[in-house]
């Protein structure tokens, strides 16, 4: 067998807005330790939080050395897997973090640019995906929240520090046993869908590193 030499780090988010579980962390625990080819999989699960949460994921980063970085969260109300292309310099928290605390209109570095691209195959990705038959999308923004937040702080480490390493973001909808409980039920995907998407995701960067 094949020595694993590389490393993907992939993380979910805790549950949050009072919510008792997260896709995100399902998925990402779930993949703790599989092998993906010449890949081992590290997840982590990072804390809904203003500073915890980009410090989580930094202190994993440097922890794992990772040759690529997928970040996972979920996004309510969303129908379908969204591949994120962009992380924006912008935080405007819609609802308060898992610290009561709701940012409006602050950048996540001052000094950092005003977005970056995702540096995974974005469309790729989102190709397979769908050729797998699970419904998804290109999506053009994270949000303002934490998902975005983590999303910039790691571009922008990496970028900072001129590391190669590949790193990007995908949202997952709710799991139906969320969307069928809020007051006026919405769309969901079931783990198993969800956990598939990711794993097909993973497939294409084992192959593009
Ligand atoms: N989703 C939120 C934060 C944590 C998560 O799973 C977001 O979209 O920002």
């Amino acid at each position: 067998m094949d020595e694993l030499t590389k490393t993907i780090l992939l993380t979910g988010f805790e549950p949050f807005g009072g919510s008792q579980t997260n896709p995100s962390q399902l998925v990402a625990l779930a993949l703790d330790g599989k092998t993906i080819g010449r890949c081992q999989v590290k997840s982590a699960v990072l804390p809904v939080d203003r500073t915890g949460g980009p410090q989580a994921l930094l202190e994993k980063m440097a922890l794992y050395h990772p040759n690529a970085v997928m970040c996972l969260g979920e996004a309510s109300r969303r129908a379908v897997v969204s591949v994120e292309k962009i992380a924006v310099n912008w935080m405007d928290y819609r609802i308060p973090d898992n610290q009561g605390e709701q940012l409006s209109g602050l950048p996540v570095d001052p000094e950092g640019p005003a977005a970056y691209f995702s540096t995974l195959p974005v469309r790729e990705i989102y190709e397979q995906i769908l050729a797998g038959g699970i419904p998804t999308e290109i999506s053009m923004s994270a949000g303002a929240f934490l998902c975005n937040q983590v999303f910039y702080a790691g571009l922008h480490s990496l970028a900072t520090r001129d590391l190669a390493v590949p790193m990007g973001f995908i949202h997952l909808p709710s799991l139906p046993e969320q969307a069928s409980r809020a007051l006026s039920p919405y769309a969901s995907m079931s783990f198993e869908t969800s956990l598939r998407a990711v794993e097909i995701a993973l497939d294409v960067i084992e192959k593009r590193i």
